[in-house]
């Protein structure tokens, strides 16, 4: 029997249903709005039509059920197991193996979860029992490849609406831009602005399916917005007051994508405009001012370490570099970091890292040098050094690290350090990132703080602020998942305060995460990410003083997740 592939929970296919189920709901697997996290998210992969496979050994399947399993993978599965079933953060899902974990087995993993965190679909209701027997059954077939899509895809899809020189050429409304906050809308698949000033919603915009992240140009002027369906919107901010759509061009890069940044060297502001995309695995380099697509680059080829070919190097997160003309791509599968110059787009130079596997998210120390990004299925951090190009370190840290862009600070025993949660554990991994001033520290894991739960994403503090916020947005405790704890970091000796926010906002059910900073650095902003038809909101603390200062709920906030503030993400301040 094949227990080694999912480990424990594999017993329970021997538990009686009444037994299991209540294990499963000891786990936490209740419906929760961040069950979709490890879930993935309806890349729009599942909307393309596909040849169907077909294995004499596995169980048969009509056509229309192999196109609502096809559907439902890239709704709820793609994101950790991958298009083409190879396995990331969650396992690989080859029919040989699932064929001999057969429909039954397979049954209960999708009905009840697994320890290694895989929810529990059909005991959360995500799935009905119907759906979970025939994915049961669909992954037992040959995962069918999704189609390419080239530069006469994209070109095709490329929207320009309101040509540069047709766009105002000064601010027609009074807000103040740099302390606007874009919010995902992720359930909605909207983006909110809102002022950071008033706390009041400016506008929401449509996006791109289960919208994903956003990002500034460097004069603050556009907002990119990424859609997990590989839908990017190019919005004008100067603009906002127009009652006509304020996204000035669209474009369909991929069609499951996750990451989306500009060009900030100088004598680049706004210029160029990249998009890492899942599937197909490749980035796409536009002009910054309209999105018109200039060049893709497929990131396809051979792991760093076993050299083995990949078909789905996924591009997990990019950063642009303050410090050179270039964009810093990270690839998952393959565990390479690329640094891409866009000084010359027709004579590409890319530098390659060997990094490490499962690339996924990460941020800049305070010099902006360095480039920490979690290897989160390898439970490391690679450090890239980008003024030499070449890896500085990797640096085991607890398990699974999930930073977002982590958190930077000058410590009072390590001189400057920059921080990773993980999703696995609940420790805090604090690293020395000064190997020229505090040799001795640089690359180590100097200290290891104690988070209140396990299941955390996002970490942040403020130049200004004497505090780091930590979430625990994904721990299957209840309470856990909707509080932060909060370091003085001056005294880390101390145990965290911990606060229940989504208490303070009134709400029963939801997570609390991605906390954000507004431009002054003395308020820390939270989303309550509830359920998508109930209540969620955002939560304003006072920084200095920890208390709550301000919540904002309005029925357009539905599902609201990451936060971007303008001045903060333009200047990767965190
Ligand atoms: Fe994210 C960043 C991928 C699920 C909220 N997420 C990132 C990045 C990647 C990534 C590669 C880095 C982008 C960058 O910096 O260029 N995220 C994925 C997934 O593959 C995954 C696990 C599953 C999926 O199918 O998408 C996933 N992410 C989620 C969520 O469920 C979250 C919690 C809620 C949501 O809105 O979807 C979520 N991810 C975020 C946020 C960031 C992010 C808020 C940006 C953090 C920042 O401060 O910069």
């Amino acid at each position: 029997m094949n227990a080694k592939l999912f480990g424990k929970t594999l017993m329970l296919a021997a538990l009686p249903l009444a037994m299991a189920s209540a294990w499963a709901a000891d786990k936490g697997h209740t419906s929760q709005p961040g069950d979709q996290y490890l879930a993935g998210a309806g890349a729009g992969a599942g909307k393309l039509e596909m040849y169907q496979s077909s294995d004499a050994n596995a169980p048969a399947m009509t056509k229309a059920e192999f196109d609502q399993g096809r559907q439902i993978y890239f709704d709820r599965c793609a994101g950790c197991h991958g298009v083409l079933r190879k396995g990331a953060t969650g396992k690989a899902l080859l029919p040989d193996q699932m064929q001999k974990l057969g429909t039954d087995n397979l049954k209960v993993f999708m009905t009840y979860g697994t320890a290694g965190g895989m929810p529990g679909f059909g005991a959360s209701n995500e799935m009905s029992e119907k759906e979970v027997e025939l994915m049961a059954r669909y992954i037992q077939h040959p995962a069918p490849t999704p189609p390419e899509w080239g530069m006469k895809e994209i070109r095709a899809s490329w929207k320009l609406l309101v040509p540069a020189d047709k766009r105002p050429k000064k601010q027609m409304n009074n807000l103040n831009l740099s302390n606007i906050f874009a919010v995902t809308l992720r359930d909605s698949g909207e983006l909110a602005l809102i002022d950071g000033d008033s706390k009041k919603i400016v506008t929401v915009l449509k996006t791109g399916f289960a919208v994903h992240i956003s990002r500034f140009s460097k004069s603050g002027r556009y907002l990119y917005t990424t859609g997990r369906d590989g839908l990017i919107n190019l919005i004008d901010l100067i603009d906002l007051w127009m009652e006509t759509p304020t996204t000035v061009a669209t474009i369909r890069t991929g069609s499951d994508a996750r990451s989306i940044d500009t060009s900030k060297y100088k004598g680049y502001d706004d210029k160029i405009a990249i998009a890492g995309t899942y599937w197909p695995p490749a980035y796409v380099l536009m002009d910054g001012f309209t999105l018109e697509p200039k060049k893709v680059m497929s990131t396809r080829g051979y792991t760093y370490d076993e050299m083995e070919y990949h078909p789905e190097p996924r591009v997990a997160s990019i950063v642009s570099s303050l410090i050179k003309p270039e964009f810093v791509v990270n690839v998952k599968e393959t565990g390479k970091v690329l640094l891409v110059d866009y000084t010359d787009l027709k004579n590409l130079k890319t530098t390659e890292i060997e990094a490490e596997r499962f690339l996924h998210d990460g941020g800049w120390d305070s010099s902006k040098r360095y480039f920490l990004v979690a290897a989160n299925m390898r439970n490391t951090v690679s450090v890239v050094d980008t003024k030499e190009g070449k890896l500085a370190a990797n640096v085991k840290v607890g398990v699974k690290p999930h930073p977002g862009r982590g958190a930077n600070w000058n410590d009072t025993k390590f001189g400057p350090v920059w921080a990773t949660g993980h999703l696995g554990d609940e420790t805090v991994a604090v690293i020395g990132t000064d190997p020229a001033k505090h040799k001795a520290n640089a690359w180590k894991v100097v200290r290891s703080l104690k988070n209140h739960g396990n299941g955390s994403l996002f970490i942040k503090t403020h130049p200004k602020s004497k505090n780091l916020w930590v979430d625990a947005a994904l721990s299957p405790d209840e309470v856990a998942q909707k509080s932060v704890s909060i370091f003085d970091l001056k005294n880390l000796d101390k145990p965290a305060q911990v606060i229940n926010i989504a208490e303070l906002a009134g709400i029963t059910k939801g997570r609390v995460t991605h906390p954000e900073y507004n431009k002054a650095g003395d308020e820390v902003w939270f989303s309550v990410w509830g359920p998508k038809n109930g209540e969620s909101a955002l939560v304003v603390m006072d920084d200095k003083t920890r208390k709550l200062k301000a919540v904002i709920k309005d029925k357009r906030l539905v599902t609201p997740t990451g936060k971007f503030n303008v001045y903060n993400t333009i200047n990767d301040v965190y």
